[in-house]
This record gives structure tokens, sequence and C-alpha cells, in this order.
């Protein structure tokens, strides 16, 4: 299911898109034996004859959607299956495709019975030409397994052990990273065809020279082609924003090219243009002219260049300073299953703010998301699935790669994907970690070497092994939090000296990741006290007063507060329903903090930009 590309679904004159969003039955796999399902087959019944099955909106997390603690706490197995049709009409000269956005930890997929789909790694997509197994003209019936189990092969890693309790033992799953395991099938389910020749990839590098625009292109195709036929042709036209041809029929008949754009427009970040966010579209067309075939294909395009040495970021040749935030996916009763409302306020909260940069922590964010980020101009540093790695093995390293290139793979043509962010908090000074991370920077460098790799690190740069491997160093670091808690009068210097021990291991551009402080919106407390709203105001002031000190000193490129919202974790004792250090509450309401960052971004708006 890994090879080839994940272009997203899309309508065109040669494809046809449905959705299978909506309501889908749902059971956990009963206890004992979570097997169950499998040795009764479950795939091969609707789910409903199985046992009683409840209504779970797709897409969604199945977790706060009951009022069943055993729903919300469920560690293995649940299954999924509804029932659509596929017009008669898909029949000729179509292949029939199904795409899953996100289903997160695991799964297994079966149309009518037959498994068509496998896939480890939550948070990207998947895919299968299941033509061969649809009924034309007639209902048809999709089955998920989903399994959540996290242990230590897995990204992000987890264990899974047996406690007792009043009534016998049961499973539990625990964690280290600090979120909420949602589980279930997170982003939309499509249905689409292709012909039976159709674009399968497409991947896109952009350049200047003088005032003009290189769009450089590479095309793939799949489908069977008689060993005789002559391959398909490749035609290519270029529109701008406003849908006016710029080029036609260019790249005669080849499947890589390269296009130049007079007096280009090119994508900038937010404010530093007043469009920013420009971007093209490349519209595609394959022809296999003897079976009287077109696909078409468009893909959106930003002409930018990306350059770092060792003490900045380079945007279209212009430094960049990042100011932004870490984030989550996540919210009431939907936990991490995708949002219009949701992508469309944060995508608004964001643009308030003033911010132009976020990181996807911890795993990539949904493709709707980041859409979003690129017609907006906001710089995205781009996070794959490891989080507080630990317990180093090659087949850890495997997956973790693996992980990359299926990140890699469905965002290398986003012009707001400027940064590839590897870990999250990994165990770097252990003597493995070295090898291990340089094994993994090589692997994405041999992917795509177009952008800078970074990596958000925890421990100490005394200690750290793996900063010499990266582009970017990115420190998380909570002074007058876990650290020195309540002395907001040791956070200047302790930030100052950090970052620069960073810049003087490593001669490398150094950012902030993470700061920030827990904050119970609505609780007051002058002089500053922890949890309130002034205290989070204070903390953040005080980096505030370093992050201009380090500015001037030339390797400090950003600053992400720590979080844009609170968001849901597991139950300690520490996270009052959930972290609490959002600027914005869990329902997108502003703490005082949010105000305050906000007069900060939009001052360093009108400086920088
Ligand atoms: C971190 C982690 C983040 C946590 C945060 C916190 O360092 O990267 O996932 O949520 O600290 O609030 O403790």
């Amino acid at each position: 299911a890994n090879n080839g590309g994940i272009l997203y679904p899309q309508e065109s004159e040669s494809r046809d898109v449905r959705s299978l969003d909506g309501l889908w039955n749902f059971r956990l796999s009963p206890e004992p034996d979570p097997l169950t399902g499998f040795r009764e087959r479950w795939f091969q019944k609707d789910l409903s004859q199985t046992g009683e099955t409840i209504p779970m909106p797709v897409p969604a997390s199945y977790n706060d959607i009951t009022e069943d603690k055993t729903i919300r706490d469920h560690v293995g197995l649940v299954w999924y299956d509804r029932t659509f049709y596929v017009p008669e009409a898909w029949r000729q000269s179509s292949l029939v495709w199904l795409r899953f956005g996100s289903v997160h930890y695991a799964a297994q997929v079966w149309v009518n019975g037959h498994l068509v789909l496998s896939h480890e790694i939550g948070h990207l997509p998947f895919q299968a030409d299941i033509t061969s197994v649809v009924k034309f003209g007639a209902k048809n019936r999709i089955t998920v397994a989903v399994d959540n189990i996290l242990h230590q092969t897995t990204v992000p890693q987890g264990h899974v052990s047996e406690v007792n309790t009043d009534n016998g033992t049961r499973i539990i799953q625990t964690y280290t990273f600090d979120f909420f395991n949602y589980a279930g099938i997170h982003r939309s389910v499509h249905l689409y065809t292709t012909p039976s020749i159709y674009i399968d990839d497409i991947s896109v590098h952009t350049g200047i020279r003088g005032d003009t625009g290189i769009i450089m292109y590479n095309v793939t195709y799949g489908g069977l082609l008689r060993a005789t036929s002559q391959g398909p042709a490749c035609y290519v036209d270029l529109l701008d924003r406003d849908g006016n041809y710029i080029i036609r029929d260019a790249g005669s008949g080849q499947l890589q090219g390269e296009l130049e754009v007079p007096v280009a427009r090119l994508w900038w970040p937010y404010l530093m243009d007043p469009e920013p966010g420009y971007m093209y579209t490349l519209q595609v067309r394959l022809s296999a002219q003897q079976w009287g075939i077109e696909d078409i294909y468009r893909v959106p395009v930003g002409i930018r260049t990306v350059e770092w040495n060792n003490t900045s970021i380079l945007i279209n040749g212009r430094p960049i300073y990042l100011r932004g935030f870490g984030r989550h996916e996540d919210s009431d009763l939907r936990g991490k299953g995708l949002d219009y409302a949701l992508i469309v306020k944060d995508n608004n909260l964001i643009k308030w703010v003033g911010a132009n940069s976020y990181r996807t922590s911890h795993y990539p964010y949904a493709e709707e998301i980041m859409d979003f980020a690129d017609r907006e101009g906001i710089i995205i540093i781009d996070e794959c699935p490891s989080v507080d790695t630990e317990n180093y093995s090659p087949a850890l390293l495997e997956k973790h790669k693996d992980s990359l290139t299926q990140l890699i793979r469905r965002d290398k043509n986003r012009p707001s994907v400027i940064f590839w962010s590897i870990a999250n908090e990994a165990r770097t000074q252990l003597p493995v970690a070295d090898s291990y991370f340089r094994a993994v920077v090589e692997h994405v460098r041999y992917l795509d070497s177009t952008r800078p790799i970074t990596m958000a690190i925890a421990r100490g740069s005394s200690e750290d092994r793996t900063g010499q491997y990266l582009d970017v160093i990115g420190f998380n670091r909570y002074n007058g939090w876990y650290s020195n808690t309540g002395r907001t009068d040791t956070i200047y210097n302790n930030v100052i000296a950090e970052a620069t021990s960073w810049h003087h291991k490593y001669n490398k551009p150094v950012m902030m990741m993470e700061y920030g402080a827990d904050t119970l919106t609505g609780l007051h407390m002058f002089p500053e006290y922890v949890w309130s709203e002034e205290y989070q105001v204070e903390v953040m002031s005080k980096h505030f007063e370093a992050f201009d000190r380090l500015r001037a000193q030339g390797f400090f490129v950003g600053e992400m507060i720590w979080n844009f919202a609170d968001f849901k974790t597991a139950q300690t004792i520490t996270r009052v329903g959930g972290n609490k250090k959002g600027i914005f509450t869990r329902n997108r309401q502003p703490k005082s903090s949010a105000h305050h960052i906000r007069r900060r971004y939009w001052a360093l708006a009108g400086e920088l930009d």
C-alpha cells in the first residue's frame, strides 16, 4: 500500500470522487479473546449480525463519543463497517480506488470480504485499487478493523501491560508522550475513479532566476500498458490564481519538464507580501491516445526557494524569523477527527494572532489543514509521529524511516512545508541515538535534499548527540514551569544561555520550539502565581525579552509557544482535564496570553516582514 503516489482525491474531467464519511456501524472487539472478529470472519458479514453495534461518526476519534469509559479507554481492536453503492457507470474504463486520510494506529480493510488494505502508523493516508473486488451497480460492504495498541516498535512507542482490577485483570496502555492516544477513522474516506492509465504521482520543485520562476515537474503513471504499446504522453498547462492560462500545452509529451514563468508571483509567508501564499495551478494531462484515454490532475504550485546556512533560513533569499506555536489536532467530542469548522476557525485564529508558522507537533496533520497553510502562507515545520523515542532498535528505525517516507511522499509539493522535523524529545543523550538519528537524517536527505531538517530536543546541549546531523536546532524548555517553578526572574538568563550554548556547540541556527506554562482560563492571581492567566503572561514576557536579545545575536531563528490550544492528555495528577498550556482554550477562546502574544507577533511582523 505504500508504493506509488498518494495524490489527494480530486474531481476532474477524468476523475470522480465520492465520500464514505458519515455514520458507520461500530463495536469493540469482545473480551477476553481480542481476535474473535478475525476467527469468526466478521469482515464477511454485516457487523450488526455479529452482535450489537452502535453508530459511530467518520471522521472522528471513537473515544469521546459515548458515555462509556470502556470505549474511551479501550485498548486493542475495534470494528467499523458500512455499505455503499458503486454506480454501474463506473464500470466503463475506470479504476476504483479507496483512500483513507488517516486511521490510528493500525488498520485492516476489507471490501466485500476481501482484504484490500493494511496500514500501520496513524496520521498518514493509504489507498488501494479495489476495482477487482467491487460490485458495480450494486451494494458493497466495507469493514475496517482498527488497533490502537502502541508498543516498543510502533511510532510512537508505548507499553501494554496487564493489571489487576476488582473484577480480574485488564490490559492497559501507557505511554510517556503528553497527548491522549485517540483512535479510530480520523480523516475522510474516499472512493474515487481514475482512467485505467492514470497519473500516479506528480513531484514539483521550484526555483527562481531573476524575476523568472522555474517549475520542474516529474509525472509518473500507473496502469497496464501492453509491452508493445508506446507510453502515454504528458502535457502541462499553468494557470494563475485567477484561473488564467499562463502557459499552455507545454512539455512536448514528456513526463518530466521545466516551465519558465516570466515575472513570477512568488509564494511568500504570511505578511511578507500583500498576497501571501500565492499559488499557481499546474494542470497535468496524461494521454494514451491509442486507447482514447486522458487523465487530468491539478496540483497547486507555490514558487519559492528555501536556503539555509549556519545562522539563518531564507525564503526567496530573505531570512525568516518564525513566530508561531506547537499545536495538536484535538477538540471536544471529535478528538483527532477532521472537522471543517475547527480547521477554518483555527486558521482564522492563527492569522488573528499574526503568527507566520507552526510545527505539526507531534505527527502529520490532515491534508485539509495543510492546504490552508499553503494558501495562506503559513510556514510549516512538518513533523513525523516519532515522539519521546526511547529503546532504540533496528525495527523501530525502519518504522521511523517509513513514517518519514510516507510523510514526504504526501507533503513534498507543499510550499508551506519548509522544514522536516524528524522527532520530538527523543532520548538524544544515549550513545545509540547518534547512529540512529544519523540514519534517519540520511534517509530524509536522500528523499528530499531541498528542505532543512530539524528536531525538537529536550536534552541539554552538553549531553546531546544528534544536533550535529541537523540543519536547525530546536530546543524545548520550560523555564519557570517544570524548572524554577514560580521563579520568573530566572527565565531571561537561562533562555539566553541555553540558546547560545546550542549555537556554540553546533554552529547552526537555533530556535525555541517549546516554552510555556499551564493556565486555567479564568484563574486570576496577582502578583503572578502558577496556573493563573497572569503567570502565563509573565512567563511569556520574560521569554520575549530573551528572544529579542537573542535575535540581535544573529543565529536565533524563531520562537514557538507551547501550545496553540488546550488539549486532552492521558489521566495524570499533573494535568487538569488535559494540558492547559494553550493560549486558547480547547473551545478556541482566548486567554490573556492570546492577546499578549498577538501584540508581539503583529509588532514583529511590522518590524521584520
Ligand atoms: C514537552 C512535549 C509536549 C508536552 C509539553 C508539556 O516538552 O514536547 O508534548 O505537552 O512538554 O506541556 O509538558
